[in-house]
Parts: structure tokens; C-alpha cells; sequence
């Protein structure tokens, strides 16, 4: 793997020469190049930004300086990483996707950010991923650049020593990782957990499941739903078969009340619907239902259109909202997805902002273009690493 980094600091990269990508440049998996941007700034001074256009504070990074390093570095079929605070939260998943790369490319942006153009050129030239470390504010685009490359690098297969250890990690099954303990037994009054001297390998995978559990619920409850969803012997989403339809029909318009309030109409098809249609459109549409003691307790649908993956019908039955089950069915039906679809779409009422703040908080977002009436259209495109 190549990777290139362009930085008015590049001091503040020496880091990559050490420990792990150090390894990875002697082993010859890894080529690493640190540029200084100020070397495509010919002024006297170097002058690498400007004053923003439309006023505001700050200087704004000049486009010519990374016009002149794109075409020198020959950054054409590479993935241009950008760290920046507006960008999409960077995660495992994207490590794991940046790792199958041949190139990457950062853009180390300081002062207010990088001019707009920039990223606009180098995505009609390039695949570029606007990246979020997370949600504080830092004065420039290095550490995220040397945390991305971290995670990125000791995903590299025959990097990392040990690679079952990469298998039992926070984050690759949705469940944050159990305390860990080794020698002393005592030290300064704390004993190691008697159950992990027990030699009952049977009883410390469950200790250490159940520790998991409980810190992602006290720490990350976001992460428990889809995991704890796939993992929970009664909520698991089963496909609906047609003796479910007249109980379905009945979570339906239950759960389409506040959306009858919320337009102040009865005029929503979920009213309207028969039994037999319903049992009908299980063909059509795949139809999952979760049952919690013997009833349906949530539903979901999907179906394909084109290379468009239509999600319908996330319902959650009242009373058992805001534990995350929405979220999870959100997310499993999305994972239904057959190869080649390229985005989710999915409708909502347009006035209903509970529901559409659920969905952009899903990396939905409202697009223009046909919805039925009284609703907005929703899209999200599908990850590259979920095809
Ligand atoms: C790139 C310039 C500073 C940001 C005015 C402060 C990432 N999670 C993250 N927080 N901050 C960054 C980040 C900050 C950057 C740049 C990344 C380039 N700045 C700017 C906007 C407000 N100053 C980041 N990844």
C-alpha cells in the first residue's frame, strides 16, 4: 500500500516512521511519503491560504498548491482521505474498506479548512472520503491522519504479528471489549476476578461476553442494538410468512397513528389496507417481524427497485420505542440489501421530524423527486464495504 500525505507540517508526521508503519516500510508493505504543500506555493512567501470568500475569520487553504501536488503525485484512481470535522464519522468499517486500498492520499487541511474546489477536483479524478475523527474540534487534519493510518495499517493481511487478536476486537461485532487482567494476582488490594483463575474456559467466554454487554450498554448503548438485535434469542427479525398478516395489519395502523396526528389525516394507505393485501405484499416485499412473548413486537420491509434498495414500514410497537430497536431493524434490513444495490431510499411524513431527524441521524438525507403524498423522500447511499 502507498500512502501520501500532504501537510504544511510535515514534522507533525514523523510519527509514521515509528512503531507500527515503521515495520510495515522495512517489511515493504507499506511505502509512506510525507509533502510539504509549501513546495507548489511559489510566491516569495510560500503563501499556502487566503482570506475566505464572503468575509468570516480564518484564512481559507489556497486550491493551486494541491492542484500542482495532484498532478506531480499522480493522484488519479487513489482514495483521497480527507479529515475533517464535517466529514462522515470515521469507523471500523472504513478502516476495514481503506485497507483493501492499493493508495491513499491525505489532505492535512489547517487554518479554516481546505477551499472547497479541491475537493470537488480531486473527486472527478479521485474516490475522496471527507472523514470525521469525531465530534470535538482539533486545529488541523494530522491526527486524524495518523490515527486513520493506524487503524487502516494493522488491518494490512501478514501486518499485524498476532491476527486473531484483530478478531476478538471493540468494534468488530458491535460490543465493546472486556476488562483484561494479568500478573500480580493482588496488586495494591485489587484482585483479578477469581472466575478468570478458574481454568473454566466455558465460564470466562461467558463472563467476558456478559462484561462486554454490560459496558456497551453503560458506555455505547448506540452499538447494543444492532448486536444485542442479532444476538438476542427472542428479538431476532424472522421473515414474515402469511399467517402474520391480520396481526401485522394491526401493529401497523397502531403504529401509524402518530403519523395520522401528525398529518391530521386518516387518508395514510396503512388505513386502508386489507389483510389479503397485505398477506399479498409479503411476495413483493421482504417482510421481517421481531416477536417478543409470542407477539409481533416490530416490523420492517425491503424490496429492490433498479439498484435501489426500498426500505418500508420500520415500525416498533408503542411502548417498546427508544431501546434502539428501530435503529437495529434500520440496520439489518439494510443489510438485506442484495449485491449491486447502490443506495437505500425510503419515505417518511414530511411532517413527522421525529421520524426524520431518526433518519438523518442514519445517514439518510430528504432529496427532491416523486414521494407520496404528504411525504418526504429519504436516501442514503450503501458503504462500499456493505456491497
Ligand atoms: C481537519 C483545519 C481546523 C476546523 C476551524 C479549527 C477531523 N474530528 C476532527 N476535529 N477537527 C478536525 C479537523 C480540524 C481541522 C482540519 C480536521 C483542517 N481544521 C478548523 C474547522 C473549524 N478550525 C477533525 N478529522
Amino acid at each position: 500500500m502507498k500512502l501520501d500525505y500532504l501537510t504544511i507540517f510535515p514534522e507533525y508526521l514523523a510519527p509514521l516512521q515509528l512503531s507500527l508503519p515503521g515495520k510495515a516500510i522495512e517489511s515493504g508493505l507499506l511505502e509512506i511519503a510525507v509533502h510539504d504543500i509549501r513546495q507548489w506555493a511559489h510566491d516569495r512567501h510560500n503563501t499556502v491560504d487566503d482570506t475566505p470568500y464572503g468575509g468570516g475569520a480564518g484564512m481559507v487553504m489556497k486550491p493551486e498548491p494541491f492542484g500542482e501536488a495532484f498532478d506531480e503525485l499522480a493522484i488519479a484512481g487513489a482514495t483521497v482521505v480527507v479529515p475533517t470535522p464535517s466529514g462522515r464519522p470515521f469507523t471500523q468499517a472504513d478502516a476495514e474498506d481503506l485497507a483493501t486500498k492499493d493508495r491513499l492520499v491525505f489532505l492535512c487541511g489547517r487554518y479554516e479548512g481546505i477551499d472547497q474546489r479541491v475537493l470537488d477536483h480531486a473527486a472527478s479524478i479521485a474516490d475522496v472520503r471527507e472523514l470525521s475523527l469525531g465530534d470535538y474540534v482539533l486545529n488541523g487534519g494530522e491526527v486524524a491522519a495518523l490515527a486513520i493510518t493506524e487503524a487502516v495499517v494493522r488491518l494490512i493481511p501478514g501486518f499485524m504479528g498476532n491476527a486473531e487478536s484483530l478478531v476478538e476486537e471493540s468494534h468488530q461485532d458491535g460490543l465493546l471489549e472486556y476488562p483484561s487482567y494479568t500478573k500480580p494476582q493482588t496488586w495494591r488490594g485489587h484482585e483479578v476476578p477469581e472466575i478468570l483463575r478458574s481454568g473454566n474456559h466455558g465460564a470466562i467466554a461467558a463472563w467476558r461476553l456478559e462484561q462486554r454487554r454490560v459496558r456497551t450498554a453503560e458506555r455505547r448503548p448506540d452499538l447494543l442494538s444492532v448486536s444485542e438485535l442479532a444476538s438476542s434469542e427472542s428479538l431476532r427479525p424472522e421473515r414474515a410468512v402469511p399467517a402474520d398478516a391480520a396481526e401485522l395489519l394491526v401493529l401497523t395502523r397502531s403504529c401509524w397513528v402518530n403519523e395520522a396526528l401528525a398529518n391530521q389525516t386518516l387518508d395514510l394507505p396503512h388505513f386502508h389496507e386489507t389483510v389479503e393485501e397485505l398477506r399479498d405484499s409479503f411476495i413483493e416485499w421482504e417482510t421481517w417481524v421481531c416477536r417478543e412473548g409470542g407477539r409481533i413486537v416490530a416490523s420492517v420491509r425491503g424490496r429492490q427497485i433498479g439498484e435501489d434498495w426500498h426500505i418500508g414500514r420500520v415500525m416498533v410497537a408503542v411502548g417498546l420505542e427508544s431501546r434502539g430497536l428501530g435503529r437495529a431493524l434500520l440496520g439489518f434490513i439494510e443489510s438485506r440489501a442484495p449485491d449491486g444495490v447502490g443506495a437505500y431510499e425510503l419515505f417518511t411524513g414530511s411532517r413527522n421530524k421525529r421520524n426524520q431527524r431518526f433518519y438523518t441521524k442514519s445517514g439518510y438525507r430528504i432529496v427532491s423527486g416523486d414521494s407520496p403524498p404528504g411525504t418526504v423522500r429519504l436516501r442514503k447511499p450503501r458503504q462500499r464495504n456493505s456491497v
